[in-house]
């Protein structure tokens, strides 16, 4: 088990430095040719992408900066006795408030492939989220040929107004929440015509 800590931390520190110190923060972020503060993970949407072995123990110390609640989920994760870190607020745990942190701490038994990992309160998943890579344990092959290459793509959705607003209008409403303005790819719209603001838009989605 010590073992298996080494390594993840060993891992995301080649790869990823602050994942295992995750900083709950916002961020301006420019998209459709508007900017709004959203709630990030190290200031990265989509966040930072963790990397780990089958039977790694994760650790993971969310840190929470920001006006809101939080917890973060790790999606399709089997949590075999850790059910504590599973995520979803009020269901497995309290939230984190502002100012406070929580450790998520689990093993990788018998796990491989990309998962993602998300916001579980409220409507925090729309920006907080990323991936999390378990690779097969080292000197085990992929169960088919070694690919060329490895892209993580992450599908999202992206709203013009604050998505805690959108939901909290709908809940008060009892209707159904706006729809999101655009779809992204690793939380890029494309590039939208004549906007004289494209900020951080690349486009190249
Ligand atoms: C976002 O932009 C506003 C207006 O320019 C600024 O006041 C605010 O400090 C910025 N917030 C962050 C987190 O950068
Ligand atoms: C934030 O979470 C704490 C418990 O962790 C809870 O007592 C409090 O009511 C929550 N605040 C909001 C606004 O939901
Ligand atoms: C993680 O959980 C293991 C098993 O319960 C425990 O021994 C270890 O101290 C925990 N680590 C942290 C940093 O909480
Ligand atoms: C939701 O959509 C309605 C109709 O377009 C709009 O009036 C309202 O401001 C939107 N709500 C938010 C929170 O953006
Ligand atoms: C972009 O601007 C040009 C020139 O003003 C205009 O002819 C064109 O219709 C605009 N395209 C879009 C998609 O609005
Ligand atoms: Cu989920």
């Amino acid at each position: 088990m010590a073992c298996g800590v080494k390594a993840v931390v060993l891992v995301a520190a080649l790869l990823f430095p602050a994942m295992v110190e995750s900083m709950v923060v916002m961020k301006n972020a420019t998209r459709l040719c508007a900017s709004k503060p959203i709630v990030t993970v190290n200031g990265k949407f989509p966040g930072p992408t963790l990397y780990a072995r089958e039977d790694d123990t994760v650790i993971v110390r969310v840190v929470n900066h920001v006006q809101h609640n939080i917890t973060i989920h790790w999606h399709g994760v089997r949590q075999l006795r850790t059910g504590w870190a599973d995520g979803p607020a009020y269901i497995t745990q309290c939230p984190i408030p502002t100012g406070q942190s929580y450790i998520y701490n689990f093993t990788l038994t018998g796990q491989r492939g990309t998962l993602l990992w998300h916001a579980h309160i409220n409507w925090l998943r729309a920006t907080v989220h990323g991936a999390i890579v378990i690779l097969p344990k080292r000197g085990i092959p992929y169960p088919f040929p070694k690919p060329d290459k490895e892209e993580i793509i992450i599908l999202g959705e992206w709203w013009k107004s604050d998505t805690e607003a959108v939901i909290n209008q709908a809940m008060q409403a009892g209707v159904p929440p706006n729809v999101s303005d655009a779809h992204t790819i690793n939380g890029h719209p494309g590039p939208v015509p004549n906007c004289s603001s494209q900020g951080t838009e690349t486009g190249y989605t």
